[in-house]
């Protein structure tokens, strides 16, 4: 028992220290750090893989590891700071994912939600999302909704590839955590590529056509996917020679190149891009797109969290 009479008799503030510790009080007025600051500051840098180097290392895990023992065949994108084994962003991960020719990457299914931005598929490459079979096509983004079971195949004669992004790390923050597993690949009840599961780089192109550059110099659409909570999704649009605003959000975004190249300046870094290269781009950093060749940029955000929870904010800088 606590000798509160002690506690309360406390002579000074050492003493008081040494009263609460074994009862796992901090003082506030102890604390080894704030824990309020003025603006958003984060640990994480804004960071870009190379596609092509994603690519070598898959096509080696290709010669190396199947898809049965790999589960999935990807390289997760881990931003480069002290003790991080695994997240890109603090919500976020991706990864870049290959599929040998007749290969299945077995059924699943788990909280976090996950999309796929489809790079380079042979036809026959599909994915099964609660038994609806969807075939890949390039520039295809493909939603697999928190808890749908889905699992890959690959029926054509090349390797398919593509980029993962998924709120695992926000799964991990808030611990919800779910996870089953499939006996081998869900049966196929239907076969199509018209489901709000799927958006085609066709439609995506299309709608551009009509879109409104915004107030912030964004000429973007919102793929319309209410199946996906924690994340927004966008395609934009940048000309050969046209530049964004220099925007800062509380937002946490990655960026995959659809195509196109360019250079994005985030953090005081310079970083040129390409078809297929990510780039992660943390909180509150002052962020600038310039292309070079007339590019496409997919985006995932999970402003949706931010907006739930009063935290949004955006500012151009310019
Ligand atoms: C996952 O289920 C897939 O289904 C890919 O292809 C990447 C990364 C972390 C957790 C689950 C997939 C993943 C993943």
């Amino acid at each position: 028992m606590t000798d509160r009479t002690a506690l309360a008799d406390a002579a000074n503030l050492e003493d008081l220290r040494e009263l609460l510790n074994p009862l796992e009080f901090m003082a506030g007025w102890n604390k080894h750090e704030p824990s309020l600051w003025k603006e958003p500051r984060t640990q994480f840098r804004p960071f870009m893989w190379h596609y092509g180097d994603a690519k070598a290392g898959l096509d080696a895990a290709g010669r190396l590891i199947n898809a049965e023992q790999a589960e999935r065949r990807n390289l997760f994108m881990v931003n480069p700071i002290e003790g991080n084994h695994y997240a890109s962003l603090r919500t976020l991960v991706t990864a870049y994912q290959m599929i040998l020719p007749g290969e299945t990457a077995r059924t699943h299914r788990h909280s976090p939600n996950a999309l796929r931005l489809v790079m380079d598929v042979a036809d026959k490459c599909y994915t099964i999302v609660d038994g609806i079979r969807i075939d890949m096509e390039p520039g295809d983004v493909l939603l697999t909704p928190g808890m749908s079971w889905h699992g890959h195949g690959n029926d054509g004669s090349r390797p398919g590839y593509w980029i993962d992004y998924l709120d695992v790390p926000l799964v991990h923050l808030l611990e919800p955590m779910f996870f089953d597993l499939w006996d081998g690949l869900q049966p196929v009840e239907q076969t199509t590529r018209d489901h709000p599961f799927v958006f085609t780089l066709a439609s995506t192109r299309a709608q551009l056509k009509d879109a409104k550059t915004d107030d912030y110099g964004r000429k973007r659409i919102q793929l319309d996917a209410p199946s996906m909570p924690t994340t927004a999704l966008y395609m934009q649009e940048l000309l050969a020679g046209q530049s964004t605003r220099t925007l800062r959000s509380t937002e946490n975004q990655i960026i995959s190149v659809v195509s196109g190249r360019g250079t994005t300046q985030a953090g005081g870094e310079t970083f040129q891009w390409e078809r297929g290269d990510t780039i992660v781009l943390p909180t509150w950093n002052a962020v600038r797109h310039t292309a070079s060749e007339d590019a496409l940029l997919f985006c995932v955000s999970d402003l949706p969290v931010h907006e739930k929870l009063g935290f949004a904010r955006l500012q151009a800088e310019d």
